[in-house]
């Protein structure tokens, strides 16, 4: 450290009068700046406080500091040149979370999953049994029934080919004559068989064509038209009414009282209303 012999720039103020009689006075501390220089050369401001003695000799003591602590290669310099890129950083604490991202494209099928809750109770499989049963003979009902009917049919149109030479085609209509005598019930039967019913024109031309087919030697055919469940009134045997007629003069008369509830057809074409009983020609249309 400097003394202040080394210094030589000291600023004391001037010491007082040694040589006054009576009580010494007291100075005050005196307070002053000093300049020192190291052995390298270096100055340094100190800051010092002279305390004066109250002896006889009047001597000071004085301490002297520096402000600063260390030599000025110690002091901080100023801020050296910022590097552009320092040193990596320790790494940082994780993220929030980012948006959600668009959908992804499906997965593979998943495994199958487990059974699903039982379902409620059914009926009982003698109940449904019995279901079952009742329409299956329903269903059988029907289709004898169509059977039935499909096969009566085709044996007529059988027939009634086998008879072509004796048939006669107006329109919709097939009329045939079967070669049979019959009275007026068996007559309906025989046509029945055939899948027809017993000649029934309902125009001239039908009637023509039915008196066409009477056989040479009986005359007198059967028609599809009576009045056995619809008294007085002629009906066909659907019992709906007549929509053409062809009657002869003065029938149908119940001639002589008689209940002659069955048409027939003269040689002349002509109807006229006969009991029933008696044999005629059957013609039948299908
Ligand atoms: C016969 C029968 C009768 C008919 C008369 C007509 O007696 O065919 O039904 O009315 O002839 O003269
Ligand atoms: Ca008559």
């Amino acid at each position: 450290m400097a003394s202040r012999e080394q210094s030589g720039q000291r600023e004391l103020e001037e010491a007082p009068d040694l040589q006054a009689d009576g009580p010494l006075p007291v100075p005050a501390p005196h307070a002053f700046r000093d300049t020192v220089t190291s052995p390298e050369g270096r100055k340094y401001i100190v800051h010092c406080l002279e305390v004066p003695r109250a002896d006889e000799i009047r001597s000071t003591a004085s301490l002297c500091i520096t402000l600063h602590s260390a030599s000025r290669e110690s002091l901080p310099g100023p801020p050296g040149p910022q590097e552009r890129t320092g040193p990596s950083g320790p790494k940082g604490e994780q993220g929030p979370p980012g948006p959600q991202g668009r959908t992804g494209p499906s997965g593979p099928k998943g495994e199958q999953g487990p059974p699903g809750p039982k379902g409620d109770k059914g009926d009982s499989g003698a109940s449904a049994l019995e279901s079952v049963k009742q329409q299956i003979s329903i269903l059988d009902s029907r289709l004898l029934t169509l059977q039935t009917s499909l096969d009566t049919k085709v044996e007529g149109l059988k027939k009634a080919f086998a008879l072509l030479k004796n048939g006669v085609r107006i329109g919709n209509k097939f009329f045939v004559s079967t070669g049979d005598q019959a009275n007026y019930n068996d007559a309906i039967n025989i046509c029945a068989k055939l899948g027809g019913q017993l000649a029934t024109p309902q125009n001239a031309e039908e009637n023509a064509a039915v008196l066409k087919l009477r056989g040479p030697f009986f005359t007198y055919v059967w028609l599809g038209i009576n009045k056995i469940k619809t008294k007085p009134i002629f009906t066909y045997i659907n019992n709906r009414p007549l929509t053409y007629t062809n009657w002869g003069p003065g029938e149908p008369n119940n001639f002589m009282g008689r209940d002659e509830d069955c048409a027939e057809m003269w040689d002349t074409g002509k109807w006229n209303d006969s009991i029933c009983d008696g044999l005629r020609s059957v013609i039948c249309e299908i």
